[in-house]
């Protein structure tokens, strides 16, 4: 575990057009540890409007030639990446661990998805990109194509590193885009890692360009920018109803991976050992930072009193500490500011007459002082209409819901402005299909918590969660592909559709 901090504490430029470079202005920001804040991980290029013009520009340079690379060529670049992330796993996720904080099962997991969703797509290097429709008039061929959109922008977030950008990237730039990478401040070395992966993996100069730095600093100018096309963005609510407003205004093409509220309803036949493991997996998993995360568990009074009296019990087991050490279950967050809004959290909790039943505190024992540690925190007695009960905390903090029966459970479930991921334990199979119906959610799961979405699968929510889009499946060409329809009338003569339709 001893790391020479001074050998990683290295200046990382932006990826333009193939060369990596100083932002313009000079300026710097740096990455840390968040288990351990004087760890810094390096300096990293603060980058504003005039770097993202060059990304652009490189990017818009590069795109036609990619674009008429065949796609099984541009596939076989894919397949060699996810070669060497998996050749480069274990030290990606030591440094995943290092930068991000999640613990190193759960680091090695993310790369994991990262190679995954290579492999995914390489296949997809040979698959059909249309399909050929009859047409209503002789001698006329009418076909579909999938075509590149352009030059996309993708903004990720800290919290899947590696996963997020892979989920983002390669599909875009299977389909024959060019891309600018604006990954989030928190962990900018991961993203040049795999930056330095795609390049090494045979990436044209220009065709993946990567710009660090502040959202509002560089992110805005990328979404400004006239020669992006399309913006994938992985965030914050606020956020991306910004980007979404500049984007509308624009006309561009927008795809939003928002917060979550998620929850797991356990009904009174719930098997009650494997529900707990689901709410701890799913609440504290990644200390709770993920768009997926249980926040909130809707248990039906027959089972409430047992039910968490299991999960406290278990969450005051939970060890806090640095990802690193083996004996970790849950690692710090990302940074102070988020430490301090989990805590507020607390506060509103109690304000709201929510029973605190464990956690609530900043952890600053030992050396946990030194990093943004919070303890794994459960309120009970909660209601609907409290804010703990609907907005997004992206801390290790849940809250017990109690319910009547079912139909009320799956009514409060529900019952937010999100919509990604919902789940409900259950031993009865019609109460299970019925859950399936009726809950209002992108992501559906039944026994398992409401995290481990599988990349060959559409990930995504309704409601405030997105806009409709999905990321990953087949269904991220839709994100990263324009439809083009094709006429060829080979009957020597003008035919009208519609009109000239022979009868047989
Ligand atoms: C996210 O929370 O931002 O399903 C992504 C999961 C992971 C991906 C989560 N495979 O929890």
């Amino acid at each position: 575990m001893s790391v020479d901090i001074a050998e990683q504490a290295t200046t990382h430029g932006n990826l333009i057009g193939g060369e990596w470079r100083a932002a313009r202005g000079g300026e710097t920001f740096d990455s840390v540890n968040p288990a351990r804040r004087s760890e810094v991980l390096g300096h990293f290029a603060r980058s504003s409007k005039s770097d993202v013009e060059d990304a652009v520009a490189a990017a818009v340079a590069a795109q036609p030639g990619w674009a008429r690379t065949p796609m099984p060529g541009r596939a076989e670049v894919i397949a060699r990446a996810g070669r060497l992330l998996e050749e480069r796993k274990e030290d990606l996720a030591q440094l995943m661990t290092r930068e991000m904080g999640k613990v190193l099962t759960e680091a090695r997991g993310d790369v994991q998805e990262g190679i995954d969703m290579a492999k995914y797509m390489a296949g997809h290097g040979r698959n059909p990109v249309g399909e050929v429709v009859p047409s209503e008039l002789r001698d006329k061929r009418c076909f579909t194509e999938r075509v590149p959109i352009g030059v996309v922008g993708c903004i990720t977030p800290w919290n899947f590193p590696m996963a997020i950008p892979c989920w983002k990237l390669m599909p875009a730039l299977l389909a024959g885009n060019a891309v600018v990478f604006k990954p989030a401040e928190d962990t900018p070395l991961v993203a040049i890692r795999l930056a330095e992966i795609l390049t090494e993996a045979g990436l044209p100069a220009g065709v993946l360009n990567l710009v660090t730095g502040y959202g509002e600093e560089c992110g805005a100018e990328l979404v400004e920018h006239p020669a992006i096309r399309a913006i994938s963005f992985t965030g914050s609510v606020e956020v991306g109803h910004q980007i979404a407003a500049t984007c509308g205004r624009l006309g561009k093409r927008v795809s939003l991976e928002l917060g979550g509220k998620n929850a797991i309803v356990v009904t009174s036949d719930a098997d009650l050992e494997l529900a707990v493991d689901g709410a701890l997996w799913g609440a504290f998993g990644t200390a709770g930072q993920r768009c997926t995360a249980t926040s909130r568990l809707v248990v039906e009074r027959p089972v409430l009193d047992a039910f968490t009296e299991r999960l406290v019990a278990r969450v005051s087991q939970l060890r806090l500490g640095d990802g690193l050490d083996p004996q970790t279950d849950v690692g710090p967050v990302i940074n102070p500011t988020q430490l301090r809004r989990i805590h507020s959290y607390t506060e509103i909790g109690q304000k709201e007459s929510a029973r605190l039943l464990v956690g609530g505190s900043i952890a600053t024992e030992g050396v946990l002082g030194e990093g943004n540690f919070y303890n794994p925190t459960v309120f009970a007695d909660v209601r609907p209409e409290m804010r703990v009960a609907q907005e997004e905390i992206f801390g290790p903090t849940v809250v017990v819901l109690p319910a009547d029966d079912t139909d009320e459970a799956i009514r409060i479930a529900n019952g937010t402005r999100y919509g990604l991921s919902l789940s409900l334990y259950t031993r009865d199979l019609a109460r299970a299909l019925r859950a399936v119906d009726r809950l209002e959610a992108g992501i559906v799961y039944i026994n398992a918590p409401t995290i481990g979405a599988e990349i060959q699968l559409p990930f995504g929510g309704t409601k405030w969660t997105g806009n409709g889009h999905r990321e990953a499946g087949t269904t991220a060409f839709d994100e990263f592909t324009e439809w083009k329809t094709v006429y060829i009338d080979y009957s020597g003569r003008l035919q009208r559709a519609q009109i000239d339709t022979p009868k047989e």
